[in-house]
């Protein structure tokens, strides 16, 4: 493992005000670091600070760091490659990475002259990137230009996460949204150090994603959306970009297509495909339950599908062209995505008969292999052949979880009714569905990823993944209602020990962390639960 230290060190310049922030342990991080020693004085950055970085490979983290200081502060950081600190009038210090800190983990001294953030990889930087930014007064996420000072209370933060996958999924099929859309979800998922972005490609209302050897799969399945608006899909070239652009803030992006369920979307824009489903009526359909009582249609070959049920499309397990599909799609964006992984769905395939589910999801273990990815599905594919080589992701039923771990498959952990960003935080909410439960804050945040399946050991639990359907959302605005301020919470769930967490304490935080929601034009839903501090 290679020694990465990014070095940020700062020139003093002039004196501070009359109240700066000096206890490092009052400052409301999200999520809260493991452990924070203050020294009770602060350190200030003005527009004669440097961004030291230890050699070339670090420069984009020094330029990340400069670019978000930028806006708010207007001041050009420059940032230097330098293991040894050039003798300025400046007053630099520097120190070895602690190679013991667990990978994403980083240790944060901030003195009165220089601020040093050192961790053993560069994601660990990363990460202490972002604690810094929180360091920060409020309005430095700001989009316009502000006053200062810009002062950082002083002290020690050695920081790492206690659970290794910390995520977000986005469905971009029930609602199209677009590249700048989820760059920005990128940004502020990242922001509260999160590594996964999970991304629901496709659906029974929307193919999202070229498939070069089957084109009519976006140009057709793309076509439409939930309530019939203009739907969309990303270029294998678009996709590759969002990959990109996450792969700088180190998040994984892991593409999900919905199979064998979930497949309307390929089978009107492939008739081979469809053998004969029935489409549920308009106007039948409710958002109690998955399984839900369906109207019905007789079946065209071409039908999009614009309203919300679930559980009524499937692909044919005797058609061999079935399988051509399959491996065409898997093949191709496994071809662009760099990430170990691939989700194939696998769930809620209500119109499949057992057997045939089975034989798909074993099946699509093998095809994904053969691409050199490693297999996730929804719980329900623990019915199946699934064994170490093979993640879980539990939402629903505990029984599920159990049969998984019993075939030795580690489990994400997205338990629908205290982690599905889609669902309504009360009765008053206009956006979201209520099928799980109403998701208040303090219902989203006080739980734990060890206790919530009874009798799983936690080596079995990979972190957590918290779902955005995208049923009753249009736009960013109404994406970012459901996201905010949940999401911070399961992102500490993921990060911060568990015995150090409560929900009173983590709320002031919260309250603390309205200011830079604000600053950064979040649309957040202001619980009444949090004394917010904007
Ligand atoms: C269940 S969770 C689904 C989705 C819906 C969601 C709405 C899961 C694996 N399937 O298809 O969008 O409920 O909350």
């Amino acid at each position: 493992m290679p020694l990465t230290i990014l070095l940020i060190s700062i020139t003093i310049v002039g004196c501070g005000p009359s109240d700066p922030p000096t206890d490092l342990t009052k400052e409301g991080i999200i999520p809260k670091p493991v452990s924070v020693v203050a020294t009770k004085k602060s350190f200030e950055l003005t527009a004669d600070s440097e961004i030291y970085v230890e050699n070339d490979s670090l420069y984009f983290l020094g330029k990340y760091l400069s670019d978000r200081f930028k806006t708010a502060t207007g001041f050009n950081i420059p940032v230097k490659i330098g293991s040894e600190i050039p003798s300025t009038d400046a007053i630099f210090l520097t120190a070895k990475s602690d190679q013991n800190l667990a990978p994403e983990g980083y240790s944060l001294i901030v003195d009165e002259d220089y601020v040093k953030l050192s961790a053993p990889r560069l994601h660990g930087l990363f990460n202490g990137l972002q604690t810094l930014r929180q360091l920060l007064p409020p309005k430095i996420e700001s989009s316009t230009l502000q006053d200062g000072p810009w002062k950082i209370s002083s002290g020690v933060i050695r920081d790492y996460p206690q659970y290794s996958w910390r995520g977000s999924m986005l469905d971009v099929a029930r609602h199209f949204f677009s590249v700048e859309d989820v760059k920005r979800y990128i940004d502020l998922i990242s922001y509260y150090k999160m590594n996964v972005l999970h991304l629901h490609l496709s659906d029974d209302q929307g193919w999202r994603i070229e498939i070069k050897s089957w084109p009519n799969l976006a140009k057709h399945g793309g076509k439409t959306e939930v309530g019939g608006g203009k739907g969309g899909f990303f270029t294998q070239e678009q996709y590759s970009d969002i990959v990109a652009y996450a792969q700088q803030r180190f998040i994984t992006i892991v593409p999900e297509i919905d199979l064998p369920g979930h497949i309307n979307s390929a089978l009107a824009s492939y008739g081979e495909l469809n053998g004969g489903i029935i489409v549920p009526g308009e106007g039948k359909t409710s958002d109690k339950t998955p399984q839900q009582d369906l109207g019905i249609k007789p079946p065209t070959s071409t039908t999009l599908y614009t309203g919300i049920a679930v559980g009524w499309s499937t692909l044919r397990v005797d058609k061999p062209v079935t399988f051509k599909f399959v491996e065409d799609v898997i093949r191709e964006i496994s071809a662009i995505t760099p990430g170990p992984y691939f989700h194939i769905g696998g769930d809620e395939a209500h119109v499949t008969p057992k057997q045939d589910y089975i034989t798909f999801i074993n099946k699509f273990k093998g095809i994904v292999k053969k691409n050199n990815k490693t297999m996730i599905g929804w719980e329900e594919i623990s019915q199946a052949n699934i064994d170490m080589d093979v993640m879980t992701q539990y939402w629903n039923k505990p029984k599920n979880a159990e049969r998984a771990v019993a075939k030795m498959s580690k489990l994400i952990l997205s338990p629908a009714k205290k982690a599905y960003l889609d669902m309504s935080y009360d009765s008053t909410t206009k956006l979201g569905l209520h099928w799980a439960a109403y998701i208040e804050v303090d219902r989203a945040y006080d739980w734990k990823l060890s206790t919530i399946l009874h009798g799983i050991q936690k080596d079995y639990i990979l972190g957590i993944e918290a779902p955005l359907w995208s049923e009753t959302i249009t736009t960013m605005d109404e994406l970012e209602f459901l996201a905010f301020p949940r999401l911070p919470g399961y992102a500490e769930i993921g990060w911060s020990p568990e015995e150090k967490r409560t929900w009173d304490e983590y709320r002031l935080r919260l309250g603390y962390h309205g200011a830079r929601m604000k600053a950064m034009g979040i649309d957040f839903y202001r619980s009444p639960k949090v004394d917010w501090r904007e």
